[in-house]
């Protein structure tokens, strides 16, 4: 008898939410047949491109065409990740497609829009549950915030109005149910993150119904 198709659980939200603490918690959790993977994965061809892209200010790239790196670092990805799923396993994801759309759009480039910025992505495997990790407090102060591409308030500020502007749209962009849970971690601590998010992964129907 085969294996049942493992879960593919994806953790969103913007820089300095906790959201690589809280992967490597719940793929500890999630136990033994359990692979963490985040995007961009910095690991291949183009992610070395995606990384030199973010780390280096004056790296000058079109960003219609950065868009389609990172996205191309997706589907680079993508036979790894069905195949890993078919063959039982779950996976913990930090990043995906909605940082993917959200990131590009806040750029508010004429003709990049939500739509336009999702189409390149759509096919890739799906998650069965999204968390958006959403801190209403500023820690700006976080050691290394700041040094790479992004990493400042007020573009910040319009990831975030892009995330829930994609949130709303989803109905329209997704063609089946693919729900997000908004996940509030202001002013909590990494334990109480980690088990309101282990509450939410155990009470999804479609992830309780499997093995674990
Ligand atoms: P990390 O800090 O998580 O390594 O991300 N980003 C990410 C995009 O612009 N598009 C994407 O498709 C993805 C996955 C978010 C580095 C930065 O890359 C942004 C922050
Ligand atoms: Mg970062």
């Amino acid at each position: 008898m085969s294996n049942p198709r493992g879960k593919l659980i994806l953790i969103e939200g913007l820089d300095r939410t906790g959201k690589s603490t809280q992967c490597e918690i719940l793929r500890q959790r999630l136990g033994e047949s359990t692979t963490l993977m985040k995007f961009p994965d910095r690991t291949t061809a183009i992610g070395q491109q995606i990384n030199n892209y973010l780390i280096d200010s004056s790296y000058n790239l079109p960003d219609q065409a950065a868009h389609l790196l990172f996205s191309a670092n997706r589907w680079e990805r993508n036979d790894y990740i069905r195949n890993k799923l078919l063959d039982g396993e779950n996976i913990v994801m930090d990043r995906y497609v909605y940082s993917g759309v959200a990131y590009s759009a806040a750029k508010e480039i004429t003709g990049m829009d939500l739509e336009w910025c999702y189409s390149c992505d759509r096919g890739l495997v799906r998650p069965d549950l999204t968390l958006f990790l959403v801190n209403n407090e500023s820690n700006d102060n976080r050691e290394g915030f700041g040094e790479e591409r992004y990493e400042n308030n007020s573009f910040q500020e319009k990831v975030r109005q892009q995330f829930y502007k994609l949130f709303e749209k989803q109905a329209s962009l997704n063609e089946d149910n693919n729900d997000v849970v908004i996940v509030n971690v202001t002013g909590c601590t990494i334990e109480q993150v980690s088990e309101k998010i282990w509450t939410i992964v155990q009470n999804n129907k479609e992830i309780s119904s499997s093995t674990f």
